[in-house]
This record gives structure tokens, C-alpha cells and sequence, in this order.
């Protein structure tokens, strides 16, 4: 998978994609994450990518010409993406969402600042993702997010220590709690399930737990989940209890 990204601060990637998993995955191949400058799209000498917005009030508005320019000149360099802009004007980003874009070959991500991007280059974007209902100083940190949630769906990329199969989310539950050494810290008890070494008591505690999480903190998760006879006769208890 590639993932090109157009902004204006290219060099704010740098340390996201230098560390840990995200690190790994692109050097070894398994992932390519390539930041490009806004401002080598301008035609202008003083490199401007922003502007007054019309019908006045605070703020810049992002040009559309050197979006649409970048758009264009990355595809044509690198092939067809599936364009993405990121704003609070978006879908809110999910992980049925990230497991969907994880399937593509290579995306293209737009990173607006100031008070957003010139309302015609949304004719030139495929879709348009939020990460969440609060406003952000620039589209960088969620193409980080959408980079890192993406990532890790592909093969490999967690490798074995962890799989996206138990993570939160997996099929819409949230994980319920999990615990490391000490046993004991400061009175508070690690679960002897958890210490049984039986492994289906230990799945069977899991589920109940993820079940339980999601039904006091998102209940309206348990909507989406594909729940068993068994998850509903547990929830069946929690209503009962
Ligand atoms: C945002 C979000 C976000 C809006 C104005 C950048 C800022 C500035 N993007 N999810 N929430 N963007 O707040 O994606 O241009």
C-alpha cells in the first residue's frame, strides 16, 4: 500500500514515521508513506497556497490550484489514489471505515489549515474523513491518525505480538480490561481467570468483559456487533442485574 500525503508542513510526518510500528512496517517494505509540499504545486515565486476568503470575515481559505495541482501531478507520477480530504466537515473515521481503506493500493491525503480548503477542490476528492467533532489547527495529525489506524490493518504490520483480531473495535465491541505483572499492585488484584492458564475460561472472561465494556460505556455499539445467543443472554444480566 501507498499513502502520498499533500501538505504544507511535509516535514511533520517525519517523526510519526520513524518510530516503533509504523517504522518498522515502512522499512520493511510493508507500507509507503510519501509526504509531498503544497507549496511545489504553486506557479507563483512566493509560493502561496492561501488567501482572503470571499464575502470576507477572519481567516484564510486554502487555493484550490495548488490542490488541484498537486492532485493531479501526484497521480500522474504515481499512479490513481483514492483521494481523501480531511476536515471537520467529513464522515467521522471508523474502524469498519479504516478496515475498508486498508484494502486499497495507494490513497492520496489533502491536510487543509486555516479556516479550511477552497470549497471546489471537494470536485476532485473521492471522500472527505473527519476524526472526530473538535476543530485542529490543520489536516496533518488526523492524516496521522488515518496513516497509524490503516497501518495496522495491514498483514504483518503488528506482527504476531499483537493482531488486530483482539483489538478493541475488532467486531464493534469495545476490549474489556487486560492486565500485566504485578499480581498485586497496591491492593488492587490481577483476576485469577486470568492466571487458570484455561485458555476458553479465559476467552469466555474476555467476551463477557468486552460485552460488559461496551454495554456501560457505548451501548449503541451493541447495535453493529454480531452478537452470539450466549453475548445476548450475558447482556440479558447485566440489564437484569
Ligand atoms: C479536522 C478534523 C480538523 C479544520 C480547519 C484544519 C481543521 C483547519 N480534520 N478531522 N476534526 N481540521 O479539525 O479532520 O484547516
Amino acid at each position: 500500500m501507498e499513502i502520498h500525503i499533500l501538505s504544507i508542513f511535509p516535514e511533520m510526518f517525519a517523526s510519526v514515521l520513524d518510530e516503533s510500528i509504523l517504522g518498522r512496517a515502512l522499512t520493511r517494505g510493508l507500507l509507503q508513506v510519501h509526504p509531498h509540499n503544497l507549496r511545489n504545486f504553486t506557479e507563483d515565486r512566493h509560493r502561496v497556497t492561501d488567501d482572503i476568503p470571499y464575502g470576507g470575515g477572519p481567516g484564510m481559505v486554502m487555493k484550490p490550484e495548488p490542490m488541484v495541482a498537486g492532485i493531479r501531478a501526484i497521480q500522474e507520477r504515481f499512479g490513481p489514489s483514492y483521494v481523501i480530504l480531511l476536515s471537520p466537515q467529513g464522515d467521522v473515521l471508523c474502524q469498519d471505515g479504516v478496515k475498508g481503506l486498508a484494502r486499497m493500493e495507494r490513497l492520496l491525503l489533502i491536510c487543509g489549515r486555516y479556516s479550511g480548503v477552497d470549497a471546489r477542490v471537494t470536485h476532485y476528492i473521492d471522500a472527505e474523513l473527519s476524526i472526530g467533532d473538535y476543530v485542529l489547527t490543520g489536516g496533518e495529525i488526523p492524516a496521522m491518525v488515518l496513516v497509524d489506524a490503516v497501518a495496522r490493518m495491514i498483514p504483518q504490520v503488528l506482527g504476531d505480538a499483537q493482531s488486530a483480531v483482539e483489538d478493541s473495535w475488532f467486531d464493534s465491541l469495545l476490549q474489556g480490561p487486560v492486565y500485566t505483572r504485578p499480581v498485586e499492585f497496591e491492593g488492587l488484584c490481577v483476576p485469577d481467570v486470568l492466571r487458570s492458564g484455561n485458555h476458553a475460561a479465559v476467552a469466555k472472561w474476555r467476551r463477557q468483559q468486552a460485552l460488559l465494556t461496551t454495554w456501560q460505556r457505548r451501548p449503541e455499539l451493541l447495535q453493529g456487533a454480531s452478537l452470539s445467543v450466549e453475548d445476548r443472554a450475558i447482556i440479558q444480566d447485566f440489564e437484569g442485574a
